[in-house]
């Protein structure tokens, strides 16, 4: 069941309407581009007044039917992030989604540890307000279609399936990266993510044998309005390939129950808001 926002009127206004199923003012197909010399200042100034407060919106003349937390794992790639806020923001006004998105910052320049990130942005989007839907999003994934709606659906949801970088095809059946979404309740049926997959690889596929293991089946839009460009770069420093994910992988079946947002260990350093989001920067390596 996807998680539905309660509908309340207050006393002596007239009350809100829901949303329509399928927002009015979508455009469908976008025009992405990156080599522009975007700046946060810009983007800020753009976003104006449409933003209540810390990346938070909702729509003015309606009730959404969800509330969503939209996560994004991060470290030094601020150039990617201006782009991403830029054509997110009113992507999502415009599909009318009551929504705040959250910046979960790894501190210092250890290994990454991009799931351990979502899973600590899940907790911590929880302590700011009710939310029933968690949308994970790499920051360097801007959708080429604004009806690829920004929702919780029946089954956990893959939204990146055809993107640019492997020629607008999925590059393998199983693949669960990119932008997804979890229900509340379908997060924690699975656990969240693994904790220990450190650098690059394994653990969206580890999250897809989660979501096969517990709820059996995942849900997609079509290639057409499932596009998506991908923002190029190097890989980064301390996110290097790690081999040994792949063991890691092949001992998910084993591990799920005790590993993930039950065994969940970070500290929050700092936490900073602004108009555009809510930046919250964790320490991900500390002692078990
Ligand atoms: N991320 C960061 N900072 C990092 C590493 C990862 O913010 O230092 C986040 C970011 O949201 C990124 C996501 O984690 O979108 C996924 O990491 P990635 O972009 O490194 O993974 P991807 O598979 O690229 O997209 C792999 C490197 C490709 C190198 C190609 C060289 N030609």
């Amino acid at each position: 069941k996807s998680p539905e926002v309660q509908v309340k009127s207050t006393a002596g206004e007239e009350p809100l309407e829901s949303c329509p199923e399928t927002p009015p003012g979508l455009l469908g197909p976008l025009q992405v581009e990156f080599e522009t010399n975007r700046t946060l200042e810009n983007v800020r100034k753009q976003a104006g007044s449409s933003l209540q407060w810390e990346g938070r919106y909702k729509p003015p003349d309606c009730i959404s039917k969800q509330k969503v937390a939209i996560i994004i794992p991060f470290r030094n790639r601020h150039d990617h992030l201006t782009h991403w806020i830029y054509y997110l923001h009113p992507i999502l006004q415009r599909q009318q989604l009551h929504h705040g998105v959250f910046v979960i910052n790894q501190h210092g320049d250890g290994e990454f540890n991009k799931a351990k990130l979502m899973n600590a942005g899940h907790v911590e989007a929880l302590k700011e307000d009710d939310y029933g839907c968690f949308i994970f999003s790499d920051v360097d994934m801007v959708p080429l279609d604004d009806r690829n709606l920004y929702r919780c659906f029946d089954r956990p949801r893959h939204f990146s399936v055809a993107v640019d970088k492997f020629n607008y095809e999925l590059p393998y059946k199983q693949i669960f990266g990119g932008v997804t979404a979890f229900s509340k309740e379908q997060f924690l049926m699975v656990n969240g993510f693994s904790n220990t997959y450190w650098g690059w690889g394994g653990e969206d596929d580890d999250m897809y044998k989660r979501v096969m293991f517990h709820l059996k089946s995942i849900s997609r839009p079509d290639a057409v309005i499932g596009r998506y460009k991908m923002i190029r770069h190097e890989r980064d420093h301390h996110n290097e390939q790690n081999l040994k994910n792949v063991k890691v992988l092949y001992e998910t079946k084993t591990g799920l129950d005790q590993d993930g947002l039950s065994s969940l260990r970070y500290s929050v350093t700092e936490i900073t808001k602004n108009v555009l989001f809510t930046f919250i920067t964790v320490d991900v390596h500390v002692a078990p």
